[in-house]
């Protein structure tokens, strides 16, 4: 039986994860309506793989004996100022996703849940490969220092980071 403390968390991480993919969403149709199609691209792809994430913690609870909930997840903010501090809202998003994670794993070693504890160790490392990827976008971002020309520059990097299906369409 899963743990009703880690339960709880792991609960509370899916609907976390569900927000995640409809936060990228949301900027991606900010991006594709500002006319950054690359970027679009990429966060269409990001949403997804958000997705992925929720429904990796949802099998797991089942499998674990517990019971998966995914609670009411936040609408998305619609606007975001600009191509520049839609990036930083993502960094500062990727950093609470990580303390999320962290404070499961904190529960499950308080509760000696070693399973959970190695489960969760998956997320761990995807955060830092998240974070790391979104500090390198912004650094790129900084590089042009917020030049609208100069921006679609960066753009089209990420054009090339999105999966071929995500980026052809
Ligand atoms: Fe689920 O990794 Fe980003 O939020």
């Amino acid at each position: 039986m899963l743990n009703k403390r880690v339960e709880a968390e792991l609960n509370r991480q899916i609907t976390a994860e569900g927000y995640s993919s409809n936060l990228y969403l949301a900027m991606a149709s900010w991006l594709e309506n500002a006319g950054f199609a690359g970027s679009a691209a990429f966060m269409y792809a990001h949403a997804e793989e958000e997705r992925q994430h929720m429904l990796k913690l949802f099998h797991y609870v089942n499998e674990a004996g517990g019971k998966a909930i995914l609670g009411a997840v936040d609408v998305a903010p619609a606007e975001y100022g600009s191509y520049a501090a839609l990036f930083e809202q993502v960094m500062e998003h990727e950093l609470s996703v990580t303390a999320g994670i962290h404070q499961i794993v904190d529960v499950a070693m308080q509760e000696k849940d070693f399973t959970t504890f190695s489960f969760v160790q998956w997320f761990v490392n995807e955060q830092l490969e998240e974070e790391s990827l979104f500090r390198g976008i912004l650094d790129k971002i900084r590089m042009v220092g917020g030049d609208s020309g100069r921006v679609f520059w960066v753009d089209k990097e990420l054009a090339g980071m999105a999966p071929p299906a995500a980026a052809a369409e």
